[in-house]
């Protein structure tokens, strides 16, 4: 059975609590059970974790290598300015889908660079939750390797 592991940066553990006409009303939890839920449907083990902190989402993502087929990350703030991270993606073999809630090409100027991006397979944002289930469709319909 195919695993993926599903990342989240900082504040994404702040999801539901403030800003819900950009980030929608649903929490975190919210968010990982939804994914969950769909990934058992395709046959796909789901597993979710959530950080604040750079350097455990790096060491996560290296770990990713071996225990896991593919990640799929929204790694925040981080997207727009740690080369520490773009470089751990870069450093494994296996695929990995950037992924944003908000369209983050219609906001912020910072917003609209990503310096992960590069070093993904490629990138979804803009379609709320629903970029994490179209990512896990990605890696079902077997293209992700
Ligand atoms: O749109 C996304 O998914 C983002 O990756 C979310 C990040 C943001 O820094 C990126 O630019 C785009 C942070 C999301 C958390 O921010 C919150 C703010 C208020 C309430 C809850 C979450």
């Amino acid at each position: 059975m195919m695993n993926i592991l599903i990342l989240n940066g900082p504040n994404l553990n702040r999801l539901g609590k403030r800003e819900p006409e950009i980030y929608g009303k649903e929490t975190l939890k919210d968010l990982e059970e939804q994914v969950t839920t769909y990934g058992k449907k395709r046959n796909i083990t789901v597993e979710t974790r959530q950080s604040n902190l750079e350097g455990t989402l790096i060491d996560w993502i290296h770990e990713a290598d071996e225990s896991f087929d593919g990640i799929i990350i929204n790694p925040g703030a981080f997207t727009h300015y740690s080369y520490a991270i773009r470089d751990a993606i870069a450093s494994i073999t296996k695929p990995v889908i950037e992924v944003h809630i908000s369209n983050v090409h219609a906001r912020e100027e910072f917003r609209q660079v990503s310096v992960t991006a590069a070093v993904c397979l490629g990138q979804i944002s803009g379609f709320g939750f629903e970029g994490y289930v179209m990512a896990i469709d990605y890696f079902h319909r077997g293209n992700g390797s």
